[in-house]
């Protein structure tokens, strides 16, 4: 066993297991929406822990969390961190592992008296997954300065609430300056969310680039009326536009081919009552893709069905762009060190895109970034089935401790 340290397993699998605990759901899973009474409360269990090692910690303007670490030079750092925020009813690995195995890494360096040449930067960004206040990674965004502050604290969330105001009331609106931290590298490490290392029997993935996502929101008006005095030629039923829609994802995605992701995850009617014909329907689009071309195609051939379908059921149609995030790619010689890191603890790696998309694609636009990835069981993510074995987890932070050390000598 060579002489470089590795992290310690059961105390990152017990932080894991009491984070997970914090916004837990019946079901096993976690509901920590950005900025909920839930979210604090990850929040302050982590900011607890950074001090507890000795970190010099900062919270920033839009409530993103930095633990900073001092090294022999006074240059830039070596970022790396996830989020903790999840999606309603998620899974306990989603963010809370990069977050968690950037935790461990600090101090598994404290204890071993280990100082590196840079300085290391730990992050947990602000509103990564967008289920409350859209844009999504509006934190990192923030962070790289491609989104103001103000223009972050004046977000409306889908449930009407301001972004401003539930940060200055969960405590986390910091004073440290966004935009002003320029990272020599960055990296992430996060549970895959997909099925391809499990499948395959690899244990580390090296991302070489991370999705692109447009979100948007239809909102289609019609007629309400009387559910049967109603004939069927004579409705303007805003409802079944919306299902024509929802239906037509799916023939888009598949049309353009296997790397094509569409989704509707949200939709709701108005009356939203049995017996009237819904008079307005609301629902969100995601499309994804990591050639960016053929994402811009997807929006196109979307947008000209959506005129149809509102020309044929006699309906006006409202369009809100909510993301528009390109394609990004990582950093070779980041990815390089990844693969290094693998195999000098006897790992087996591939590269690989991911399917999903992460504040490193926002961190990737301007400073040199890659991710790790281990095996998410079953391929499953956003759902309290989602899950790592103990020794993915383990491995995965300690390619984690090996990329920082590397980067940071
Ligand atoms: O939506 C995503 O891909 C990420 O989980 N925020
Ligand atoms: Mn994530
Ligand atoms: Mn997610």
């Amino acid at each position: 066993m060579d002489a470089l340290p590795r992290i310690d397993s059961s105390r990152l699998l017990r932080r894991l297991d009491e984070l997970g605990r914090l916004g837990g759901t019946p079901a096993g899973g976690v509901s920590r929406l950005a900025l909920s009474d839930e979210d604090k409360l990850g929040r302050d269990r982590l900011l607890a822990w950074m001090k507890e090692i000795g970190l010099d910690v900062r919270v920033d303007r839009v409530g993103n969390l930095f633990g900073f670490r001092r090294g022999a030079a006074d240059e830039s750092p070596v970022l790396f961190g996830s989020h903790l925020d999840t999606v309603r009813n998620g899974g306990r690995y989603d963010g809370a592992y990069g977050v968690l195995a950037a935790l461990e890494v600090l101090q598994t360096l404290q204890e071993g008296g280990i100082q590196t040449r840079r300085p290391l930067l730990m992050a947990a960004f602000t509103n990564e997954e967008g289920a409350r206040y859209a844009p999504d990674m509006q934190g990192s965004l923030a962070f790289v300065g491609d989104l103001s502050v103000e223009e972050a604290l004046a977000v409306t969330g889908f449930d009407g609430s301001n972004f401003g105001d539930e940060l200055r009331r969960i405590g986390y609106a910091g004073d440290f300056p966004c935009a002003s931290i320029r990272p020599y590298a960055c990296v992430e490490l996060h549970v895959e969310q997909g099925p391809v290392l499990e499948k395959e029997g690899i244990c580390i993935g090296a991302v070489e680039a991370i999705t692109g996502i447009s979100w948007q929101e239809v909102t289609l008006r019609g007629a309400a009326n009387h559910a049967g005095t109603t004939p069927m030629d004579l409705r303007r039923d805003a409802g079944l536009a919306a299902a024509r829609i929802v239906a037509y994802l799916r023939d888009l995605a598949t049309d353009l081919g296997p790397a094509q992701r569409a989704t509707c995850g949200m939709i709701a009617f108005q009356p939203n009552v049995i017996n009237v014909i819904p008079g307005e329907a609301r629902l969100s689009v995601d499309l994804r893709n990591t050639d960016e071309a053929v994402l811009r195609q997807a929006e196109a051939r979307l947008a000209a069905f959506i005129e149809r379908v509102a020309a044929e059921e006699g309906v006006e149609v409202e369009r809100r762009r909510l993301v528009d995030v390109a394609p990004a790619r990582c950093d070779p010689a980041v990815v390089a060190v990844i693969e290094a890191a693998a195999a000098s603890l006897g790992l087996s790696c591939r590269r690989m895109n991911s399917g999903a998309g992460h504040d490193a694609q926002i961190l990737a636009r301007h400073f040199p970034t890659a991710m790790i990835f281990i095996p998410s069981q079953g391929g499953v993510s956003h759902s309290p089935a989602e899950s790592s074995t103990p020794e993915d987890l383990t491995a995965g932070a300690n390619v984690l401790l090996r990329t920082v050390l590397e980067l940071a000598q």
